[in-house]
């Protein structure tokens, strides 16, 4: 299929409708634009000026608990409010809003500062998966919340306010764009082909194998064939299960365990703290049983071709569509060549 490795094309990406270009003959270009900074590999394990390590203050006057594992809080400068009233308005058609109330809380994963998924034991992430389920449990038993966003933007490059290994989770009355479009697309597959678009497009991936990353019993971490970020990656459930509320205890430890794996390949591939923003798609929580919707996560890390230079969406991807460079055949394989042991754990010569 030398289409796929030699000729411009288009790749269509069943589950939100959509294009991306790609151009495997460019990865050769120039680059004399922006370079990332690398990051300070010394990061202390305590930060007294830190507003997520445990004991300090945060930016509206409260005190962290002296926490010891995960600890999660209503963030202090919520997008999201609850509100008491539902309003909209619709003028001519064309000026349409509507009141958006719910919730926005952040997760520590860890008191230590110093650490990333890619550097925190299997046993120490278990317990950021258990609340990862036990916060979109919580919040999805609302009344108001219809959807439940797990995300982590990590490092400077992806706009994260402060290197403590932390996440976001925002929960919302609406379902958000990039959910509503899976969900659509999902369902749409479902309806057309009695089976599961992603239970689908897993076993065509691991019957060809090129663009899975790496495996366990329970997850597979694999570069979509329509990934759009060079390095993108997409962790799915091998069971056909909806969201976190499905995972058993064995789910729950294997998800743990496949994350670090993933992140530290990460970490591995450019020897540097590998930025990313990271987030889970999970069914809708307003009642209905969506049985269309497959549990996911998605990586999108910004970075090209080295720890300094990356990847921008701009352009042609903003007014036309995605375009990448590298194929996702090849960034798999770069993916697959790396070690599970993390470069700064290895005993130096
Ligand atoms: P990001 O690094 O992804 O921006 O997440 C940090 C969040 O922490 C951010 O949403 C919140 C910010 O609003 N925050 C607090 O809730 N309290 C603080 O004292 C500072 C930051
Ligand atoms: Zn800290």
């Amino acid at each position: 299929m030398s289409l796929l490795s030699n000729a411009s094309h288009r790749r269509f990406n069943p589950l939100t409708g959509e294009w991306v270009l790609v151009s495997p003959h460019r990865t050769s270009r120039p680059w004399q634009g922006q370079v990332e900074k690398t990051h300070d590999p010394d990061r202390p394990r305590y930060d007294p000026t830190c507003y997520l390590c445990p004991g300090n203050e945060r930016a509206n006057g409260e005190r962290n608990p002296a926490y010891k594992g995960v600890f999660a809080f209503g963030n202090d400068f919520a997008a999201l409010t609850p509100q008491a009233s539902a309003e909209e308005i619709v003028q001519d058609g064309l000026l349409v809003a509507q009141s958006e109330p719910g919730r926005c809380r952040v997760l520590c994963f860890s008191p230590r500062h110093d650490l990333t998924l890619s550097r925190m034991t299997v046993p120490e992430i278990v317990p950021v998966v258990e609340a990862w389920r036990d916060e979109s449990l919580r919040l999805g038993a609302l009344d108001m919340i219809n959807y439940v966003q797990i995300f982590e933007n990590r490092g400077a490059a992806m706009g994260a306010s402060n290197p403590h290994p932390h996440c976001q989770i925002w929960a919302t009355h609406s379902i958000p764009n990039e959910a509503a479009k899976e969900s659509e697309r999902q369902g749409a597959y479902l309806a057309q082909n009695g089976s599961c678009l992603l239970c689908d497009y897993l076993a065509l991936e691991q019957s060809l194998g090129e663009r899975i990353v790496c495996r366990n019993d329970h997850f597979v971490a694999l570069i979509p064939f329509w990934a759009i970020w060079p390095f993108e990656t997409m962790v799915l459930a091998t069971r056909h299960i909806g969201s976190f509320d499905d995972l058993t205890a064995d789910e729950v430890g294997a998800l743990a365990e496949i994350l670090q794996r993933l992140t530290i390949r990460y970490d591995n591939l450019f020897e540097t703290d590998f930025p990313y923003s990271m987030g889970f798609h999970q069914r809708p929580t307003d009642g209905a049983p969506h049985a269309n919707w497959h549990f996911h996560a998605h990586f999108y890390p910004p970075l090209l071709r080295s720890a300094t230079v990356r990847k921008f969406m701009v352009g042609f991807e903003m007014l036309g569509e995605p375009q990448r460079d590298i194929t996702p055949e090849t960034a798999a394989a770069r993916l697959r060549d790396v070690s599970e042991t993390h470069y700064l754990d290895k005993p130096t010569p």
